[in-house]
């Protein structure tokens, strides 16, 4: 009985100081976005707001390696990100969440476009991780948060041609970087900027076993330049819900010749920020069934058939928000019928009760000719029984 209990112990502590040195050994060789802006080692910003535009034609072509790199990042999501903290923290960044190299001319100008509804949470650790990031890349980038406005189905695809319509009216760019919310890169030597051919860089994702799905993989995050973007008509609008878009682009892609450029599995790995799946943002069937059309749709749709209405544009500090109708269909009648409800209630409650009005939800739902109201009542409004399984509602 004690031999156990002394090997049980012996074990335990074996254990205990394994973590130790892994933990210690891991501290050493990552580094976190807070160190990185602290330390005086990396001359991010400095003198950056003094520079007039003259002198910026001056400046010598950022080296191909950025000097600040530093590989492989230690990349947790325990903890909160409190956006004020960031905007004090990270100076370098003009508003817009635009940023420039203070030392040196970028050869490329990136707009990192992001896709987006209700993730606020997750674009705090983005933000916290990638800015630092693409500053020590020696970027002269831009981050576009494009939000999708109403509770109508997502269409990520659809939000990214936004993106780059919305960019372009900004600033000249020439390359384009669209990046789900929820990844963060585990090295930054996996450069946020575009090559000879469209680039896939989320090659290997902690969900996927740090490995791609398949082989023909185009999702998370991505690169084109402007001209690679133009030349397959931009994306589809018409992938609504989960699935799909990212396939339907590696489509156009390749029918149009190109291939698709990567990092190494090394350099390529991403943390994805766990999460429950997306209202309103339900795996689509019909989406797969698109994808052998993607060569024949291309033609008519993309980004000359992309039609949308921006409801508002937020210049914050670390990032440009902008929020648009992009015309989403409901998943079903009932959700466009429960919409249509709630502005109704809304609607009734900013005013005196009505005698008579009443609804029944799913009166409405099944049979609209049997709204069950009695309008001739005067002051309580009569309804009959109310149909099986529906709630009154007023
Ligand atoms: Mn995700």
């Amino acid at each position: 009985m004690i031999k156990t209990i002394f090997i049980f112990l012996a074990f335990f502590g074996f254990l205990t100081m394994t973590t130790y040195v892994v933990v210690l050994y891991s501290r050493d060789t990552n580094i976190t976005p807070l160190q990185v802006i602290t330390s005086s080692k990396f001359n991010l910003w400095k003198n950056h707001t003094s520079k007039s535009n003259e002198t910026e034609a001056d400046l010598p072509d950022c080296p191909e390696t950025p000097p600040a790199l530093v590989g492989p990042l230690r990349v947790e999501f325990y903890f909160t990100v409190k956006l004020d903290a960031l905007r004090q923290q990270y100076q370098g960044i003009l508003q817009g969440g635009k940023y420039k190299p203070p030392n040196c001319k970028s050869k490329q100008k990136v707009a990192v476009i992001i896709p987006f509804r209700d993730r606020h949470e997750h674009l705090g650790y983005w933000l916290y991780y990638l800015h630092p990031i693409l500053m020590r890349q020696q970027l002269d980038y831009g981050v576009f948060v494009i939000n999708q406005d109403g509770q109508g189905i997502f269409n990520r695809a659809k939000l990214m041609n936004v993106g780059v319509v919305e960019a372009l009216k900004v600033y000249d760019y020439d390359c384009l970087v669209f990046s789900d919310v929820d990844l963060v890169p585990l090295d930054d030597r996996n450069l946020y900027k575009c090559f000879d051919n469209p680039r896939h860089l989320a090659v290997a994702m902690d969900k996927f076993g740090y490995d791609l799905p398949y082989s023909n993989y185009y999702g998370g995050v991505s690169s084109l330049s402007k001209d690679q973007y133009m030349e397959i008509n931009g994306f589809s609008n018409t992938f609504w819900g989960w699935g799909g878009e990212d396939d339907d682009i590696y489509n156009r892609i390749v029918h149009r010749g190109m291939s698709i450029s990567r990092p190494d599995m090394a350099t390529g790995r991403y943390r994805m920020i766990r999460h429950f799946r997306d209202r309103h943002n339900e795996p689509n069937p019909q989406n797969e069934g698109k994808l052998p059309l993607s060569a024949i749709m291309m033609r008519r749709d993309g980004l000359n058939s992309l039609s949308y209405k921006v409801k508002k544009i937020e210049q914050d500090v670390l990032y440009t928000f902008i929020t648009v109708d992009i015309h989403a269909p409901f998943r079903s009648v009932d959700d466009a019928i429960n919409l249509a409800l709630h502005f109704i209630h809304q609607h009734l409650a900013s005013r005196e009760p009505t005698p008579g009005s009443c609804l029944w939800t799913s009166a409405l739902r099944s049979t609209p000719s049997s709204l069950l109201c009695s309008r001739t009542s005067s002051l309580s409004s009569t309804c009959l029984t109310p149909p099986a399984g529906g709630s009154l509602t007023s």
